[in-house]
């Protein structure tokens, strides 16, 4: 059925068509079920062909999106991509650690070569300290490919791994790489001359290790390119280090991932450094946001930040409880205003989970006001949503039952005012809780709404 043969022209023809099925397969269902080891050689190895031409160092035109660290949390990138827009509309620059830690890494490195396949001048992948034989062997790809397909088809992978660039220059202004500086980047020429590790040991050395595995030193009192301890690799570059290679190469800031922060982005040394880590809630546990960077053409920032995801369960029930309120506050009041609260708020309601977008210009273009943080725009808070419900609740005929309760709703508790229903709901306290109250809650409204009109 497939064609494995070397030929040219159909061949590519051939993977350029697998890739778009296979973006839709893992955009629309999270999997590659369904396509053959033989169809993700396949992609894996036109994956290789495209990226074996570039260099270490890849230049990059503005407007461009930038991701930090991944690791295998598929439905987070495609939140993003969302949020932030689809190649070859955006273009997309990624700074490495695509796989290990989390499920997902074979889905998301596919989606990303396929898309890279697709539209190859609009996505651009950089190599992490996680896409090196010997991390991934251990940090989870490995086990993942040999549970969902077999040990040879990671060994395709490295294959591919070796051909990623190490840096990226946007707009000649911005420097971006996975791990961060080194004693060995003296100047331009030193990236120019640079070659891709194809070894695992020669990722070992070098400028390399350190533009995948070196960390920022916050205390600026610290030396120069101390050995990076707490990974036992690499070396710490400090604030000095920043302001010297931005001087050399003449760039504006340095832009680098691998580093897990709190709000999945954090400026540091006079805004010239910046850390992006895209994984919100990383590995199920941390509770970090997740943050990209949108790039316009002129160089302005923006950051799109996506809140941690929370468990799924808890957050399915609130949703579902929000929306019980809203339904019954539309049943109650039919005055329109109160109609396109509700219709504004479940508009939002799907989205609950992004935070917010600020932006940012980089010290180069407004040094007066290089703090200048700015909310673009929002969406609601879950809180928010419930102050709403309040709000339209109060504006309603039944704004003694409900409006009390909407601010108490942290649980479950939804309209039972009267001690009969409370004793009941802590009854079926278990597991149906949910669908009892929800009945409960409406019988309430149903009554109330009787006895009010009567
Ligand atoms: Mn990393």
């Amino acid at each position: 059925m497939t064609t494995l043969s070397v030929g040219e022209a159909p061949v590519q023809e051939e993977a350029s068509d697998l890739a778009r099925r296979m973006i839709h397969r893992i955009m629309r269902f999270g999997t590659v079920d369904g396509f053959s080891d033989d169809q993700i050689c396949q992609i894996l190895r036109a994956a290789k062909t495209v990226l074996a031409p570039l260099p270490a160092l890849i230049p990059i035109s503005s407007p461009v999106v930038v991701f930090g660290d991944l690791h295998g949390q598929l439905g987070d990138l495609l939140r993003f991509l969302k949020v932030v827009g689809k190649p070859p509309k955006y273009q997309l620059l990624f700074l490495g650690d695509y796989v290990d830690r989390c499920k997902k890494s074979l889905e998301l490195m596919l989606l990303l070569f396929c898309m890279m396949l697709r539209y190859p001048n609009r996505v651009h992948l950089l190599r992490g300290n996680h896409e090196v034989q010997k991390v991934n062997r251990i940090y989870g790809f490995y086990e993942e490919l040999r549970r969902k397909r077999n040990s040879a088809i990671w060994t395709l992978f490295q294959e591919v791994f070796a051909e990623f660039p190490l840096c990226a220059m946007i707009q000649g202004k911005i420097l971006c790489m996975h791990g961060g500086l080194s004693e060995l980047l003296k100047n331009h020429n030193s990236l120019e001359v640079l070659t891709k590790p194809k070894k695992p040991i020669e990722c070992d050395t070098g400028l390399a290790v350190d533009l995948m595995w070196s960390d920022a030193n916050r205390d600026t009192s610290a030396p120069s390119f101390k050995f990076n301890a707490s990974r036992g690799v690499s070396v710490l570059f400090t604030k000095a280090d920043v302001e010297k290679v931005c001087e050399e190469l003449n760039v504006d800031m340095i832009i680098r991932a691998h580093e897990l922060v709190p709000d999945g982005h954090e400026f540091l040394f006079e805004n010239r450094l910046l850390t992006l880590f895209s994984a919100p809630n990383y590995c199920g546990k941390e509770n970090n946001c997740g943050s990209v960077l949108k790039i316009s053409k002129s160089l302005k920032m923006y950051i799109v930040s996506l809140k941690p995801k929370r468990n799924q369960a808890a957050l399915k029930e609130e949703r579902a409880k929000i929306l019980t309120d809203l339904n019954a506050v539309n049943f109650k009041n039919p005055d329109p205003c109160c109609r396109r609260v509700k219709r504004r708020t479940l508009e939002k309601v799907p989205e609950l989970a992004i935070d917010f977008q600020m932006s940012f210009t980089p010290p180069a273009h407004v040094v007066q006001q290089p703090k200048a943080y700015r909310k673009t725009s929002e969406s609601y808070s879950l809180s928010q949503v419930k102050n709403l419900i309040t709000e339209a609740t109060k504006a309603n005929i039944i704004s003694g039952s409900t409006s009390s309760d909407s601010k108490e709703s942290s649980s479950t508790n939804s309209a039972e005012t009267s001690p009969n229903s409370g004793s009941s709901s802590t009854q079926e306290g278990k597991t149906p809780a949910s669908v009892v109250m929800k009945k409960v809650s409406f019988e309430k409204v149903d009554e109330l709404n009787l006895k009010n009109s009567s």
